[in-house]
């Protein structure tokens, strides 16, 4: 093995609506020291790895949730954690609620190398859910409230050895999210996520999340040629049952290791990322046998030609008495 690293999902239990930073902090700290007794290099937290997933609450006017976000990273509740991951030499990818100087809100992530200096901040680009309070849901799923998309897109950064992308939760989802990535030749791509079980709008998939969840890692790791690792924040947090789950996927499209509780606890696995060209070399040789010339409607509207203004969840009404996609609005 000649580029090997050992990279480690750090998946959370439930974070209380109560929990403050500093607690939470030093749950990351216990997990970064496990991570680094077993070898990790790299650790990757989940999405909104601060607080409970505050979108499933409604909060007006919307200042008053400035409480969830963090005007800079590190700050004083986070300090603790970055000095730690600095000197045990184990570099970090940790999901928080961004607030920026001039008012924007992202959902964001930053990545930071072993040596403790801040390689990139990421910004969530596929946002999910609803823009305003939904009462007939269950909980509500506010990010469209919250966050504003990621203006950047997908970058790949070179750290850690190699080429290293991010992306957040329903961006891994998307197809579109390991292309980009894969035609800037990613071969380490980190996510962390939060994924309720109930999916209102359409609660067939509920029995399928967890299927779901893997299927698109996996494809998109096969696809690219590319490592995948993903970290959850599973458990019933707040009385909402979130999928753990968190994995380890080989550019072969295999997972390799994966989180055997809802709890916190750290999955390791060796990635070798000179094994990305075992794909991206043979099978997914990009410029010997991609067809972008017939690929254009990928970049057509986004619901694509027939559909431009029919996407969207569900309304109330649909999700109540629906029984297929045609229930949707
Ligand atoms: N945090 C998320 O982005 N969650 C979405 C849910 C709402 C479907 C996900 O794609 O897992």
């Amino acid at each position: 093995m000649n580029r090997a690293i050992t990279v480690a999902a750090a998946q959370l239990g439930p974070i209380g609506r109560d929990e403050k930073r500093e607690a939470v902090v030093d749950r990351l700290v216990a997990l970064l020291h496990d991570a680094h007794r077993r070898g990790a290099e790299l650790v990757v937290y989940p999405e909104l790895a601060l607080t409970t997933f505050f979108p499933r609450w409604w909060t007006e006017p919307l200042a008053e949730a400035d409480h969830w976000f963090e005007t800079e990273m590190p700050g004083p509740a986070t300090k603790p954690l970055f000095e730690e991951a600095a000197a045990l030499g184990v570099g970090f990818f940790l999901g928080y609620a961004e607030l920026t100087p001039d008012g924007h809100r992202y959902n964001s992530a930053v990545l930071v190398e072993r040596d403790g200096s801040t390689v990139a901040t990421f910004r969530k680009v596929h946002i999910p859910g609803h823009e305003r309070h939904e009462p007939w849901r269950p909980f509500q799923h506010l990010e469209r409230y919250y966050f504003e998309p990621g203006p950047d897109g997908f970058g790949v950064w070179d750290a850690f050895g190699g080429s290293v992308g991010m992306m957040i939760c329903n961006d891994r989802r998307w197809p579109e999210t390991y292309r980009v990535m894969g035609l800037q030749g990613v071969e380490l791509i980190l996510c962390g996520y939060n994924t309720p079980v109930h999916y209102a709008p359409d609660p067939s998939q509920d029995a399928l999340q967890a299927f779901h969840n893997h299927l698109v890692m996996q494809a998109g790791a096969y696809q690219n040629g590319t490592w995948v690792v993903a970290s959850a924040k599973g458990g019933v947090e707040e009385g909402v049952d979130s999928l753990a789950q968190s994995a380890v996927i080989a550019p072969s499209g295999l997972i390799v290791a994966q989180a055997f509780t809802a709890g916190d606890e750290v999955v390791v696995a060796e990635c070798d990322l000179d094994w990305c060209d075992h794909y991206k070399k043979t099978l997914f040789d990009f410029a010997r046998y991609r067809r972008p010339e017939v690929y254009g409607a990928i970049c057509e509207p986004r619901g694509g030609r027939e559909s431009e203004s029919a996407g969207g969840e569900p309304t109330a009404a649909a999700a109540a008495g629906a029984s297929g996609p045609e229930a949707a609005p």
